[in-house]
């Protein structure tokens, strides 16, 4: 076993027996011999190697769960609105980054990721959020080009002995920013073998407030539900779950639209089997479907023109499976499998004011992963090392198409683009190879150095393919420019290294990791040269349309995280994160990237109380991209403070305040706002919450 995995099962450990020490504390473990002594960074919650980073989402007070998933080094999130955040990782995002959760992806019904990934993991019932720094290994999943995150749902736990048992948890949280509220609740019947639990989260909030104005749409309502049956014996662990997602009104003031519902359903399977002590095989299936509808006139300030109201119904459903072995041989494991995606998606939009309209934005879309993956890897004493290959399979189709109630000149300019559209094949597939090597050894007693290198690909999106009349459904890119799509996508590759070190001692640790990506036919905007297409674009926004392109383009950086014990209560920690992404072919930089950033914070950590006090900070971005017409945005630093209460070993209090200086600032990721008539201007990068309290009160039984 690897000595992050025995660290982790030590914190999982100390986390259920202890709850008072799980925040903050550091798993100590002994070791003997020539074994290796490095353990994970533990902050606040918080578990760092070169190799992972991971965050108990629970702990963190917030509503999204890709503002806990930002904490981490190299990470950060596209902000749409206030449950649509999409992950950043070292300058990819969107479908660049893969999330699974509880090993199986998820399908998105929003052509715009209005229900991005991480909108699915309500944070009070997660268990832990773990980000694969580095290199993905290619058995992590298809298409994981700018990186992986896995999220748990936290189901509780199984009882000791053949009588069945309750355990629980029941909590709540109140902002006053927006009168936000969380309540969360879980009930668990369990033995030794069985285990059959009801989790769920309701959030609710008002309108954020800002100290430049209230932002307008940015109320939120969703509700997860979930419901498993997991079993388990010393060779065998399955689980069966049915969950749900019910999103109500919520703003995404940087997008055209705002949600009115997302209506999903997630259902999935998964056995692990030991065959033999040497054999272990993993199967998985998941399910998800996707109703979705957004409109521009319910929740943001309607358009002056009953002309331009519009309403967009869209949905995704599909298959996700993965089935792999694992088998011992000595010092080497063999890890094989396949894996696939199956997704259908179609999206239609229409006018209430207009009968005759339609725009058949997406009709009948499919598209297919299916892939094989055989990874070697090799443990000796103070050296390990892991080799894999991948074949990856994509083809994809979509319908005809067709659009209606349109004047005059709009409606020849759509006519020659659907036609066009129409006549052109559209039944396309890519086959790419993926390869990645990983290699640490440990530099003495309290030092590991780390390798990875990789050749990673994703294939275009449906977007990115379909997309034949200029709109803004681009998966959450928020530029306010509308594109086409290009049926003569290639696949995009991005080869990879990534240099770093794990360094441990008594009082300090620190795991920086540097990095370097050159991405050839990375898929981005250009200016388009189809015709009707620009005419149209012009007719709509003032401004010619973007076509997805395939271009070169580089990203590079370096991040890391650390703490200093300064005594047994007291530690300082941090992590900070530099990117920087550039076209190669064209002096541009790339669009939406993180500025530098860091976070400094002050611990104690005292027997049933904790406190932190952290300035995190953010520097000016002002590498944008011109094609996109993104704007610079301005550095700034705000406080945040959290005290931490165990009143009881098993009642948790909560006292948030973020933004505690009450600062005006803008993170760049944050949005552009799209929504006229209201507190801030169109065109204005949205601005982050004024001084926000919080409390909560969680209690475990
Ligand atoms: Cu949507």
């Amino acid at each position: 076993m690897k000595p992050t995995n025995k660290a982790a099962i030590a914190l999982l450990a100390v986390a259920c027996t202890s709850p008072v020490l799980a925040e903050g504390e550091t798993a100590s473990e002994t070791r003997t011999g020539t074994e290796a002594t490095i353990e994970e960074i533990v902050v606040s919650g918080q578990k760092l190697t070169t190799q992972r980073a991971a965050i108990a989402v629970d702990r963190e007070v917030v509503i999204d769960t890709a503002e806990a998933f930002s904490r981490l080094p190299g990470a950060d999130r596209n902000k749409n609105g206030p449950l649509t955040g999409i992950a950043q990782y070292r300058g990819m995002y969107g479908d660049r980054v893969s999330v699974n959760i509880d090993g199986l992806g998820i399908i998105s019904g929003g052509p715009n990721a209005m229900d991005a990934p991480l909108s699915y993991v309500s944070p009070m019932i997660t268990e832990e959020l773990t980000l694969e720094r580095g290199v993905p290994g290619v058995s992590s999943s298809p298409e994981a080009i700018g990186g992986h995150v896995d999220a748990t749902m936290a189901r509780g736990r199984f009882g000791d002995g053949d009588a069945f048992g309750i355990n629980g948890m029941a909590g709540a949280r109140y902002s006053d920013n927006g009168d936000t509220t969380s309540a969360a609740g879980r009930l668990t019947l369990s033995n030794r073998a069985h285990r059959i639990s009801v989790v769920g989260q309701a959030d609710r909030g008002d309108d954020q407030r800002t100290p430049a104005g209230t932002i307008v749409p940015s109320e939120l309502a969703r509700d997860r539900y979930d419901l498993s049956y997991a079993f388990r014996d010393d060779r065998t662990a399955f689980q069966a779950f049915a969950g749900r997602l019910d999103t109500r009104d919520t703003g995404t003031p940087a997008l055209a639209m705002d949600i009115r519902y997302i209506d999903s359903a997630l259902y999935g399977l998964s056995l692990e089997r030991e065959i033999s002590t040497a054999t272990q095989i993993t199967a998985r299936v998941g399910y998800t479907d996707v109703d979705h509808v957004m409109d521009n006139f319910s929740l943001r300030p309607p358009p002056a023109m009953g002309m331009q109201y519009r309403q967009n119904r869209a949905g995704g459903r599909g298959t996700v499976f993965a089935l792999s072995v694992d088998r011992g041989l000595g010092e080497f494991t063999l890890r094989g499998g396949v894996d696939g995606r199956f997704a259908e998606h179609e999206s239609l939009i229409t006018n209430p004011n207009n009968a005759m309209f339609f725009i058949d934005n997406f009709n009948d879309i499919q598209r297919d992963v299916a892939g094989a993956f055989l990874a070697l890897e090799r443990q000796t004493g103070n050296s390990a090392w892991e080799a894999g290959l991948r074949y990856v399979d994509v083809s994809s189709s979509a319908g005809d198409v067709s659009v209606g109630g349109l004047a005059d000149m709009m409606a020849m300019n759509a006519a020659m683009l659907a036609d066009a559209f129409n006549a052109a094949d559209r039944d396309l597939s890519w086959g790419n190879v993926d390869a990645v090597i990983k290699y640490s050894r440990y530099l003495g007693s309290n030092v590991k150095f780390n390798v990875d290198i990789g050749s990673k690909s994703r294939a275009p999106s449906y977007q990115e393919l379909y997309l034949w009349l200029p709109l803004q459904a681009t998966g959450g890119l928020a530029d306010g420019r509308n594109y086409i799509g290009n049926l003569g996508l290639d696949a995009e590759r991005s080869n990879e290294i990534a240099i770093g070190l794990d360094w441990e001692t008594d009082r300090f640790s620190i795991s920086p990791q540097a990095w370097f990506r050159d991405i050839d036919d990375y898929i981005t905007g250009t200016p388009a040269a189809v015709m009707p297409a620009n005419m149209l674009a012009m007719m709509m926004s003032g401004s010619g349309a973007l076509q997805f392109n395939n271009v070169d383009a580089e990203i590079y950086g370096l991040d890391l995280g650390w703490q200093f014990k300064l005594s047994q209560r007291v530690h300082v920690d941090g992590n900070a994160s530099y990117s920087r992404g550039r076209r190669t072919d064209i002096s541009d930089n790339l669009y939406r990237q993180a500025p530098p950033n860091a976070t400094v914070a002050v611990n104690f950590v005292g027997e049933s109380l904790s406190l932190r006090g952290e300035v995190v900070a953010y520097d000016r971005q002002d590498r944008v991209s011109s094609i996109s017409g993104e704007q610079a945005s301005a550095g700034y630093a705000i406080v945040n403070g959290q005290l931490t209460w165990y009143a009881l070993p098993s009642l948790r209090l909560e006292l948030h305040a973020n933004n505690l200086l009450d600062r005006g600032y803008q993170h760049h990721l944050a949005g552009v706002n799209r929504v006229s008539d209201v507190e801030i201007p169109v065109g204005e990068r949205l601005w982050g919450a004024e001084r926000t309290l919080s409390i909560g009160a969680v209690m475990s039984f």
